[in-house]
């Protein structure tokens, strides 16, 4: 584990996106943050009390020959009530590209160092303001693409995650302590150990809730890391249509000619809070032109990293052997069977053809023309990305671990029923209280108690500079 190093060097970054702007800040962390802005900023008023977490109005200038740089508000925000925990200097300066770097050299010439990406949070992380699942929901704040999103990273920010993983951790320690008594007191072991209450205690307060936090992993996470969704489908059945309409814009060339898409063309779009990216696809066929072929090898390609294939027919056509091979090519990946063109009026025959060719398989009636029955399928797409029960999460269960959190929760869960089945067939305490341990030790994992120096690397490498 790592811990805040007093003796820090300050760090400096630019806070804002690059371009330019109405106003950019540069944001400086660290014990020398105040003594560095004095040499570079000309307070309107030279007796500038510079209080804390107030806005001073004044001049950024060169030390040496006092020539200005930018009018600008100055902030000293004193630690500890600070995004790092030690003292934060901001400069509000006007967005313009070079203005920033201006500043941010003269900074690092009286004596701050640049910032590595995700440093600020990295140093409130250490600095303990924040547990590592409060970092982690830094970056899925800045990278959320929908609403949804945006609200499980807002609710793992302000320690939604962090205050279940201390519930089951705190219960975890009192069924540590007790189990510690049975060891220390042997002749109240079997008092502790063969009451009812103590596996009662470990289902409750550690089993169930673990549980809870594997499932909601397993539903939330689509919210923030979203699905790639594919159309596939035989030349001219309305794969570029159907991108059209789910985007509701003339994105891709639709023609009447076969073979109109080329290449794959992806778009984002949100399906009730989930991030879909959608991939319309050549259309697939046995042909002789290398640009068409290319295109179907990519189509294929796109298919089989698909989170999930929207197969599309045309219903004014009857079942053709490509269908039959594509259905088979894309075989044991979740599925949605499009029927197309439905407003040419087809036989109804052709549906009951779809039906018994595929059972099994979701069928949904579309025109890609008239936009009937869109809506249907963009319920089809959501149920079967989130799972049929899935909803959106309730208030309650607005909580998404992520993918390093689950594996440290499984491996949690694991270690606790360990210790619950081994009570139940009367293991010694001292084993027992190994496996609550582990489960402990998994836990702190979670929060960044207990983890490594390349963990956390790995984790604030996905930050951008200045954050
Ligand atoms: N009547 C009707 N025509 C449609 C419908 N969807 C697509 N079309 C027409 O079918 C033709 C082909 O549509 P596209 O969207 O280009 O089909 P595609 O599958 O992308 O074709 P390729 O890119 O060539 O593989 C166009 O003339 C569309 O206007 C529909 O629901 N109803
Ligand atoms: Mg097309």
């Amino acid at each position: 584990m790592t811990t805040p190093e007093p003796s820090a060097p300050t760090i400096a970054a630019i806070a804002t996106p690059p371009g330019q702007g109405g106003i950019a800040i540069v944001r400086l962390s660290g014990a020398d943050s105040l003594a560095i802005l004095k040499k570079i900023f000309r307070p309107r008023r030279s007796d500038c009390p510079f209080q804390s977490h107030c806005l001073y109005y004044g001049w950024i200038v060169h030390p040496a020959s006092g020539e200005a740089v930018d009018e600008v508000l100055a902030v000293l925000m004193r630690a500890p009530r600070t995004y790092t925990r030690e003292d934060v200097v901001e400069i509000h300066c006007h967005g313009g590209p070079m203005v920033v770097r201006e500043i941010l050299a003269l900074i690092l010439t009286a004596g701050a160092v640049p910032a590595a990406a995700g440093e600020f949070t990295r140093r409130a992380f250490l600095g303990g303001r924040i547990d590592l699942t409060q970092a982690e929901a830094v970056v899925d704040m800045l990278t959320a693409r929908t609403s949804a999103g945006l609200r499980l990273a807002a609710a793992q920010l302000g320690g939604d995650l962090h205050a279940r993983l201390t519930t089951i951790r705190e219960a975890l320690l009192d069924i540590r302590a007790l189990l510690e008594v049975a060891i220390d007191f042997p002749e109240e072991e079997n008092d502790i150990l063969d009451g009812p209450e103590l596996r009662a205690r470990l289902s409750r307060d550690a089993i169930a809730p673990l549980r809870a936090l594997i499932a909601a992993a397993d539903q939330g996470r689509i919210y923030q890391e979203g699905v790639a969704v594919v159309i596939l489908g035989r030349p001219n059945v309305g794969k570029s249509s159907l991108l059209n309409a789910l985007l509701r814009e003339e994105r891709a060339i639709v023609t009447a000619t076969p073979g109109t898409t080329r290449d794959t063309i992806e778009e984002y779009i949100a399906i009730q809070g989930v991030p879909v990216r959608l991939v319309d696809t050549a259309g697939i066929r046995a042909t002789s032109e290398t640009v068409e072929e290319l295109g179907i090898q990519r189509a294929r390609g796109k298919a089989a990293e698909a989170d999930l294939v929207l197969l599309l027919f045309d219903l004014s056509q009857p079942l053709a052997p490509e269908d039959q091979e594509l259905y088979t090519a894309i075989a044991g990946q979740p599925v949605i069977l499009v029927a197309n063109k439905h407003d040419l009026g087809p036989d109804p025959s052709r549906l009951a053809e779809l039906a018994r060719a595929f059972p099994g398989e979701t069928l949904v009636v579309l025109s890609a023309k008239t936009l009937a029955g869109l809506a249907d399928l963009e319920a089809a797409i959501f149920a079967k990305v989130t799972g049929a029960a899935a909803e959106l999460p309730g208030q309650a269960h607005w909580c998404a671990p992520n993918a390093r959190h689950r594996a440290a929760l499984v491996k949690a869960l694991a270690c606790v029923e360990q210790a619950n089945q081994g009570l139940a067939v009367a293991v010694a305490p001292d084993l027992l209280a190994v496996d609550v341990q582990e489960g402990l030790d998994w836990l702190a994992e979670i929060v960044g108690q207990t983890t490594t120096e390349d963990v956390l690397d790995r984790i604030f490498s996905r930050f951008c500079i200045g954050k």
